[in-house]
């Protein structure tokens, strides 16, 4: 019989960085909130999270690339929010952080967590900062079994 991998939400002894963006700061210091408290739920110490502050979202992937290729993190987490104006410069900074945080990941092979936040309006965006729908919740989840996934998946090619 074959083996299944899977990861678990232990997070002891685990290092994450976290990229928020200022712009929309009002929810996203909601996010950050939130998957830190995770973190700790989950075992995460308070000196296993670093944080990086960025202007915008367009700026999450160079910054996330830079603290993956450091080795120091077992996942990164962008947290940022997008909300639709006028133009299509939303499109453009929508598009390019979510192919930019998928880079960082396939490049570096840290696990990169997205959740950059693409809503119409303030409304629909505060809608998922809310309580246990805190898609910050959900972003340190994924981390901490994105970590556990990929050590698993290290152990298994060495033996
Ligand atoms: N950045 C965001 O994070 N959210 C937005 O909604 C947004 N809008 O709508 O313009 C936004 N723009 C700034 C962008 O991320 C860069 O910081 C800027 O273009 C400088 O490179």
């Amino acid at each position: 019989m074959g083996t299944t991998f899977s990861g678990s939400l232990d997070g002891r002894g685990l290092r994450f960085a976290i990229v928020v963006s200022r712009y929309n700061e009002t929810i996203t210091r909601r996010l950050l909130e939130a998957a830190r408290e995770t973190l700790h739920e989950n075992g995460v110490s308070e000196e296993g999270i670093d944080v990086a502050w960025v202007p915008g979202a367009f700026e999450i992937p160079l910054v996330a690339k830079q603290l993956a290729v450091t080795g120091r993190y077992d996942a990164i987490i962008c947290l940022g929010c997008v909300i639709k104006g006028e133009t299509a410069h939303f499109e453009h900074v929508s598009r390019e952080a979510a192919h930019g945080i998928a880079r960082v990941s396939y490049e570096t092979g840290v696990p990169t967590i997205f959740q950059v936040l693409t809503a119409f309006d303030l409304t629909q965006a505060m809608a998922r900062t809310q309580g246990a729908l805190n898609r910050g919740r959900e972003a340190a989840l994924a981390a901490i079994e994105m970590a556990r996934l990929m050590e698993r998946l290290r152990r298994n090619r060495e033996s």
